[in-house]
């Protein structure tokens, strides 16, 4: 059985299409979020991060914040006299906007020594565009893989 190469090339690139494009939510520590007792750095050490994605801090507004530090302030747990971030709102959204290494500590006395520090190196290459609600992220992404499904499905037809 024969199929047009081109058509197959089709089909595969209308399916990696959103994987390429696609900003990245990511909520810091998963299920657990921003709190004492979770390991950052594993939660962050299998993930790649690109400009044009956002972290979400979830957390306990009375209890914790989050400041985004540089490399020094994070090894020591200083807390920076402002909140570059703005408020600190429980559910605080931050635009991954450029390369490098990022830091990020919960200003609350004794937790960044506790624990609730992130650091993350931002990579070149993500997404360019205005990041997608996950809602539409989720429909293209089905689009996407029906689009390429169909594809396939008349690539096979075809040569039959
Ligand atoms: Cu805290």
């Amino acid at each position: 059985m024969a199929v047009h190469p081109s058509l197959v090339v089709f089909a595969i690139v209308a399916l990696m299409a959103p994987a390429i494009s696609s900003a990245t939510e990511f909520i810091v520590g998963g299920d657990d979020g921003w709190k004492l007792g979770v390991k950052y750095d594993d939660w962050a050490k299998d993930k790649q991060f690109f400009v044009g994605d956002t972290l979400v801090f979830k957390y306990n507004a009375g209890v914790h914040n989050v400041y985004k530090v540089n490399g020094d302030d994070f090894k020591s747990c200083t807390v920076p006299s402002n909140n570059s971030l703005g408020s600190f709102t429980g559910n605080d959204t931050i635009k991954l906007a450029t390369a490098g290494n990022k830091w990020y500590i919960c200003g609350t006395s004794g937790h960044c020594d506790g624990g609730m520090k992130l650091k993350i190196t931002v990579l070149d290459g993500g997404a360019p565009a205005p990041a997608p609600s996950a809602a539409s992220t989720l429909l293209a992404t089905n689009f996407q893989i029906f689009l390429g499904m169909i594809f396939v499905i008349v690539a096979v037809v075809m040569v039959n």
